[in-house]
C-alpha cells in the first residue's frame, strides 16, 4: 500500500470518526455513519421507498433511541405545510403479520418504540412502518399518504 493511499485511508477514517464528513449533494444532515434527507409530500410507502432508492439510499432504518430522537427532531424541523406529522420508515410486516423487518436489509426490527396501542393492524391491512412527530411508531396502511425520511449510509455511498 502506497503512502498516498495510506494517507487517504487514515484521513478518511479520522474524518469519519470525528463526524466531520459532509453529506453529499442533496443529503441534509448526518448522524453516526448515515446521511438523511426529508421528503415532504403525500407519498405512499412504495412511492417514498422508490424515491429514496432513486437518490441512492433507502427509507430510514432506525436502530436506537438516539437515532429515533434525532430523526424525529429532524423531521419535525423540516416539516412542510401539511398538517399531519407522519413519516415513513423502511419497515414492513407484509409477509407475516407482526413480524416486522427492514425492507432494505431483510433484518428483523428489534428496537420498536411503538405508540401505545400500536401496532394495531387496523382492518388487517396496516403493514408499513411510520414515525409520528412525537417519536412513536405506528403501523399504517401502505397506500396511506405520509412524508418520509430517506437514509444514505456511508458504506452505501462508498465514501470510505
Ligand atoms: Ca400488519
Ligand atoms: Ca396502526
Amino acid at each position: 500500500m502506497g503512502l498516498l493511499t495510506t494517507t487517504v485511508i487514515v484521513s478518511s477514517i479520522l474524518a469519519f470518526c470525528s463526524g466531520s464528513f459532509s453529506c453529499p449533494g442533496i443529503w441534509q444532515t448526518s448522524l453516526g455513519s448515515s446521511c438523511y434527507k426529508f421528503l415532504g409530500g403525500n407519498l405512499t410507502w412504495a412511492e417514498a421507498s422508490l424515491h429514496c432508492r432513486e437518490i441512492g439510499g433507502h427509507l430510514a432504518i432506525i436502530t436506537s433511541a438516539e437515532e429515533n430522537k434525532y430523526l424525529k427532531d429532524f423531521a419535525v424541523r423540516h416539516h412542510v405545510s401539511y398538517p399531519l406529522y407522519r413519516y415513513w420508515l423502511d419497515g414492513k410486516d407484509d409477509e407475516s403479520e407482526n413480524h416486522w423487518y427492514w425492507d432494505w436489509t431483510g433484518e428483523p426490527i428489534k428496537y420498536t418504540p411503538w405508540q401505545p396501542g400500536e401496532p394495531s393492524n387496523s382492518g388487517q391491512v396496516e403493514h408499513c412502518l411510520g414515525l409520528y412527530g412525537n417519536g412513536n411508531w405506528n403501523d399504517f396502511k401502505c397506500d396511506f399518504k405520509n412524508h418520509a425520511i430517506c437514509e444514505l449510509e456511508y458504506v452505501d455511498a462508498n465514501l470510505l
